[in-house]
């Protein structure tokens, strides 16, 4: 019998080293190159309704998590209170990394009422350096400490590497070797059913980009239908043909996190694989997602500039411009469409990675826009099923061209210069 428990334990501590191309050694760890580390103090305001000592614990927790430090509380009874006594209010100031300052609020927005901030900071802390990336992998599960285990896709993730499988605590019980070896066995299947039916499609539903280089990668990093690649075999491939570079990550990270390491030319990328029971369309990104619908997209030069310009526009901008930049990316990098010699094809890896949805979205169904950013950025989406709008752009060219200007307009303090030899973040200050 394995010893589940540990296993969680391991890869939960795991998750949070999150170990990365892009990381120096633990070695090279000890040596400080940072001028400024990126600190904000943060002035904190908040109510408790109802405090009881478990909603005192989840927000100690918030604070933990954050690895802020506290520098003075203050508790007073509440003042505008109908209810009772027991309704408490906060006064915290505490020191905590820019990279972290989000996540912290909006989980004490979550749990708390009436939340109040003043931050010494006028821009959001982002990555200068590409080991700054290390700061840059908050998950969107990390806003409620309590949910990890409860997570609805948890027991149908796999990591590939170390066939590490997630299975809840109360699912023990039934856990033996053979039954781990069975589900491999049927994630496996799972994979090769998703990679033959998406191939026979891609001839007629994928832009030529594509075509062309998922060619390379089954000829150079073994893409076959009996074989799930190496993370790292497959980031030795992109980074010789676009220098991008891709970096394990445990599940959605942030949007501000995933587009700023964009800027660097790196890729976060998930590595369990979809639940079996629906191999044609997944609402989450697994390994398939990754593998067949974002590598080869990011292995064309054209695309992999396109990626890092959403990734520069993201470095400091307001939250208003983080959620544009999102929806951009979102109907472009993965859900875009673009015509070529008239006819429509797919370039978006949500749509190449999901048989179900590149047929549904070449079909006649969906609704067609003109790609245009102004229009795009607004354009409201959710993520749980096929999209019934898709932006259609002229050619990459075009796309970039436009996604350049719209970029240009992003108001912000002060211009940056990446410097592809560093792999660094000029900051230069405007007048
Ligand atoms: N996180 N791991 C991961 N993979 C994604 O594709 C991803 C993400 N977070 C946000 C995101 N994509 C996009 O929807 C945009 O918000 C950037
Ligand atoms: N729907 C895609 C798929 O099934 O592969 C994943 C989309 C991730 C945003
Ligand atoms: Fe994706």
């Amino acid at each position: 019998i394995f010893n589940l428990r540990n296993m969680i334990e391991d890869a939960k501590r795991e998750k949070d080293l999150g170990s990365s191309p892009t990381s120096p050694s633990s070695h090279a760890d000890n040596f400080v190159f940072d001028e400024e580390d990126g600190k904000t103090i943060l002035n904190l305001f908040f109510a408790l309704r109802n405090a009881k000592n478990d909603g005192l614990l989840r927000t100690g927790k918030i604070f933990e998590t954050c690895d802020a430090r506290i520098h003075h509380i203050e508790t007073r009874p509440a003042r505008i209170s109908k209810n009772s006594t027991e309704d408490l209010e906060f006064f915290v100031r505490c020191e905590v990394h820019g990279s972290d300052v989000n996540i912290l609020i909006n989980s004490l927005k979550k749990l708390t009422d009436d939340v109040r901030i003043n931050r010494d900071e006028k821009v959001p802390w982002f990555p200068k350096k590409i080991r700054d990336l290390d700061k840059c992998h908050h998950l969107i599960t990390k806003f409620d400490p309590d949910m990890d285990d409860g997570h609805p896709l948890l027991p149908g993730k796999i990591k590939i590497h170390s066939l590490l499988l997630f299975v809840r605590e109360d699912e023990t019980a039934i856990c033996s070797r053979f039954v781990i070896f069975n589900v491999v066995w049927l994630l496996l299947l799972c994979r090769r059913e998703v990679y033959r039916k998406l191939t026979d499609i891609y001839p007629t539903h994928a832009c030529k980009q594509y075509l062309d280089t998922f060619r390379q990668l089954e000829r150079y990093c073994s893409y076959r239908e009996d074989n799930i690649p190496q993370l790292h075999d497959v980031s030795r491939f992109l980074k010789e043909k676009t220098g991008f570079q891709l970096r394990p990550v445990a599940g959605l990270v942030s949007a501000r996190d995933f587009l700023a390491s964009l800027a660097f030319r790196v890729f976060q990328c998930t590595q369990y694989i979809r639940h079996p029971s629906s191999p044609m369309h997944s609402p989450e990104p697994d390994c398939c997602h990754e593998l067949l619908g974002h590598v080869p997209m990011l292995a064309d030069k054209e695309f992999a500039q396109f990626s890092q310009e959403i990734g520069l526009a993201s470095l400091g901008a307001s939250d208003e411009d983080i959620e544009k930049l999102s929806t951009l990316y979102w109907f472009t990098v993965e859900f875009g469409l673009c015509k070529e010699n008239g006819i429509i094809k797919a370039y978006g890896a949500g749509l190449l990675s999901s048989y179900g949805e590149l047929v549904h979205a070449l079909s006649n169904e969906p609704e067609y826009k003109p790609f245009d950013p102004e229009v795009t950025a607004i354009q409201t989406y959710q993520d749980q099923t096929y999209q019934p709008v898709y932006f259609v752009s002229e050619s990459f060219e075009d796309a970039k061209a436009k996604l350049r200007y719209y970029c240009s307009k992003i108001k912000k303090p002060f211009s940056i210069y990446y410097d592809p030899f560093t792999c660094s973040i000029e900051v230069l200050d405007k007048p």
